[in-house]
């Protein structure tokens, strides 16, 4: 049974009701098991102008590869409906693995720890509210400690 981590983000349709129906759809998958999620925190977009995100993060158990539960991600993305355009752009919905027991893993089909989440306040503050004592394992710092300088301008707990 390995432990991984998840972040969620949408900001197009009604991405509170999308968000929490991925969830679901995550946990009927077999070998998947939704143990928490956090809160629902509104944040002002990285990328070109767009509206605004609603993002979190969850916490599963799971029984199957990391490669298997990143094309499940990609899967449950397809199936709501989500079309790939530019990049940084608006989207229904993103499913982006971000830690995975504490394997690091750098590879074009996956990269594990998420290389980009350290540097994300829409990533870093879900995931500390979850997982605060977690260790990321390429700093080896906790997710509070790394969460703790980064800049929260702008982002709104639901
Ligand atoms: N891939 C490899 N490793 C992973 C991983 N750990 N998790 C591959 C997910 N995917 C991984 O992924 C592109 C491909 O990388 C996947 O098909 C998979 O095979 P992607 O990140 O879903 O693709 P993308 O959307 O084209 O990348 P892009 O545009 O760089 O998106 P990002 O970096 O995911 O950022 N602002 C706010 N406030 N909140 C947000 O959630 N999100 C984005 C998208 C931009 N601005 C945002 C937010
Ligand atoms: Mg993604």
């Amino acid at each position: 049974m390995a432990q991984a981590l998840i972040a969620l983000g949408s900001n197009l349709g009604d991405s509170r009701a999308i968000l929490e129906a991925a969830i679901e759809t995550l946990n009927k998958k077999p070998g998947i098991q939704v143990k928490t999620h956090s809160s629902w925190y509104e944040t002002p977009p990285l990328g070109p102008p767009q509206p605004n995100y609603l993002n979190g993060c969850a916490l599963l158990e799971t029984e199957i590869t990391p490669e298997e539960l990143l094309t499940t991600l990609l899967e449950i993305e397809r199936e709501f409906g989500r079309v790939r355009r530019e990049k940084w752009g608006p989207r229904i919905i993103d499913l982006d693995l971000l830690l995975f027991d504490n394997l690091i893993q750098q590879t074009p089909q996956l990269q594990v720890p998420h290389p980009q989440m350290r540097q994300r306040a829409f990533v870093m503050i879900p995931l500390a509210e979850i997982v605060p004592n977690w260790i990321d394992p390429i700093t080896g710092k906790t997710i509070a400690e790394l969460a703790k300088n980064i800049d929260t301008t702008g982002i709104n707990k639901l």
